[in-house]
């Protein structure tokens, strides 16, 4: 398989984290979002969205290109069930999806960069207004999940097993320590944070450790 996607998109970096905890091994192009590789006519016959990540998977007989992230991992999760990125109660998955659509489709997209630039571009706001939304969005959906994880984190979101929800959750803690935005009030997840850490699966999908990184 083939991961197309961008050192720094936390969309690519939770597609890493969830190949890396399954131990699959895929080839990853780089997209280079600053360079507008994405709306690419190339990249766009792949993904007509021009979003990254992209996931070719050569299955039946044929080349199929999988977009969306959380779409991926669903994938990954029906394709190679163990080890699991959900649990097996049918509740508990319920659950741990619930995480993984705050933080996918509540948080990430408000602060995604496209919405940032519209803000300070034709919305004219400015880089002190962009910083206060960011922080405001950040604040919003982790004070919500902070409350959802008194009742389902152990050492992770989910119990004491890293999963899918960890892997939405890593990069929007990434995101949140690049705006600088103040975690003090988010202890579980500061402590999930520090978890996910200890683990390679977690440590060799962070951005810096990109090929396509500055940093690498
Ligand atoms: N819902 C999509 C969001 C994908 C997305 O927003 N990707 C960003 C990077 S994190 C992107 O490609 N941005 C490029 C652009 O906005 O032009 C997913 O989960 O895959």
């Amino acid at each position: 398989m083939t991961l197309h996607g961008y050192y720094r998109s936390s969309t690519s970096y939770r597609v890493r984290i969830a190949l890396n905890l399954k131990g699959i091994a895929v080839d990853q192009v780089p997209v280079n979002l600053l360079e507008a590789e994405q709306r690419s006519e190339a990249y766009l016959a792949l993904n007509p969205q021009g979003l990254v990540p992209t996931l070719m998977v050569d299955e039946a007989g044929q080349r199929t290109a999988l977009s969306q992230s959380l779409a991926i991992m669903e994938y990954l999760e029906e394709r190679w069930p163990t080890p699991a990125l959900l649990p097996d109660d049918l509740l508990a998955r319920a659950q741990v999806r619930s995480m993984c659509l705050l933080l996918a489709c509540e948080m990430h997209p408000l602060n995604n960069p496209r919405v940032l630039k519209f803000l300070t571009g034709q919305m004219g706001a400015s880089e002190e207004q962009r910083l206060v939304w960011y922080r405001h969005w950040v604040a919003e959906g982790f004070l919500r999940l902070e409350k959802m994880l008194t009742t389902s984190a152990g050492r992770f979101c989910f119990g004491d097993t890293p999963g899918m929800a960890d892997a939405c959750l890593m990069p929007q803690v990434y995101n949140a320590r690049r705006f600088e935005c103040d975690l003090a009030a988010y202890p579980r997840i500061l402590a999930i944070e520090a978890a996910c850490h200890e683990l390679e699966a977690f440590q060799a999908a962070q951005p810096d450790q990109q090929a396509d990184s500055p940093a690498a």
